[in-house]
């Protein structure tokens, strides 16, 4: 017996992360033209054409399940799009740019994210809102529940923190439809911080040792929900989650793009993203998760967090990018 194809499959996993990470500090650096310059849309085709170049070089057989948009919609990173330079087959999914409004008004915590993942283990999830419930690692299973009241479920956090729930903090999206959200958690005595969007990054704070945030909880995008999945399996957290539809158009989507499951069921993190996944993440603006890109004429610095399900390991790359010396087409 030898162990030989044990250590060149972890070989090939390797390679990936690092490859992944180059894919998420290329957008990083496109979207950085236009930080603080009130275009979002130029912002993220920037992030899109150049995520979608950096694939190119990626070593796998790639298809896009969380995306752009639908096909006749989105130019490129489109749903159902091949992507990569041939390989394994892959699952992945994309947010070139997690806040484009950010990126246009230079507000924290801007990011490009990308998740990978075995052939079929992500949610396909159409773009409609999710309602979500993230909470960190070390904490009993089930915890919190998304269909228990907001107040029973910091009580049950707390008491699992030994914490007295005026010492919890919940992070949420400032929307109207989170009022009641906002206000039962005031009365519950627990401090809100409030955000105007990104809620990808906000999952990951929930779940992040001596975060300021306990809980992340309402609803976002539910692409965004599956990109958060992937990256609270790989820190160990729980998230709960359920796809919420507007009209019956949207109902149709889900339906068919999960044959045979029930659309509006309760999702745990195993639904969203399941076998060996990893994670990467640049930094667009500074925030408390990552720094924002840095540059001048002929340099730029990009800060990003690349993590793994399997092995659990978090990194944090800094790179230091010559422009002179890039092939990448503009930055
Ligand atoms: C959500 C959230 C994202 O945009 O999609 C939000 O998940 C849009 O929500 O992180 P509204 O329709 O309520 O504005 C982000 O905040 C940024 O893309």
């Amino acid at each position: 017996m030898t162990s030989t194809p044990t250590a060149a499959y972890q070989v090939t996993d390797r390679n990936l992360a690092l490859e992944l990470v180059r894919v998420t500090e290329a957008a990083a650096v496109a979207a950085s033209h236009w930080t603080g310059r009130g275009q979002k849309n130029e912002a993220d085709g920037a992030a899109v054409e150049a995520m979608r170049l950096a694939f190119d070089t990626v070593a796998i057989d790639g298809t896009v399940v969380i995306g752009e948009g639908e096909m006749d919609e989105a130019p490129m990173l489109f749903i159902g799009e091949k992507v990569g330079a041939g390989g394994p087959a892959m699952d992945i999914a994309v947010d070139p740019l997690e806040g484009t409004n950010l990126c246009a008004k230079n507000m924290p915590n801007a990011l490009t994210v990308v998740a990978l993942a075995e052939a079929g283990n992500f949610l396909h999830a159409p773009d409609v809102y999710m309602d979500k419930i993230v909470v960190g690692p070390d904490l009993p299973e089930g915890v919190v529940d998304l269909d228990a009241s907001i107040a029973a479920n910091l009580r049950e956090l707390a008491r699992a923190k030994r914490k007295d729930i005026s010492e919890l903090t919940l992070c949420a999206l400032e929307r109207e439809r989170h009022e009641e959200l906002i206000a039962k958690t005031r009365e519950a005595g627990a401090r809100v911080m409030l955000l105007s969007d990104g809620d990808v990054a906000a999952a990951i704070a929930a779940c992040l040792p001596d975060g300021e945030v306990d809980i992340y909880a309402g609803s976002g995008g539910a692409p965004e929900g599956v990109l958060a999945a992937a990256a609270v399996r790989c820190v160990r957290g729980q998230m709960q989650a359920r796809l919420l539809f507007e009209d019956d158009e949207q109902l149709r989507r889900a339906r068919e793009m999960n044959p045979g499951k029930d659309p509006s069921r309760k999702l745990g993190l195993f639904d969203m993203a399941k076998g060996d996944v990893l994670f990467s993440a640049s930094g667009v603006t500074t925030g408390p998760l990552l720094r924002g890109i840095r540059r001048d004429g002929r340099r730029a610095v990009t800060h990003s967090i690349v993590m793994r399900s399997k092995s659990g390991t978090v990194r944090f790359v800094e790179a230091h990018h010559d422009f002179t010396t890039k092939t990448w087409p503009a930055y």
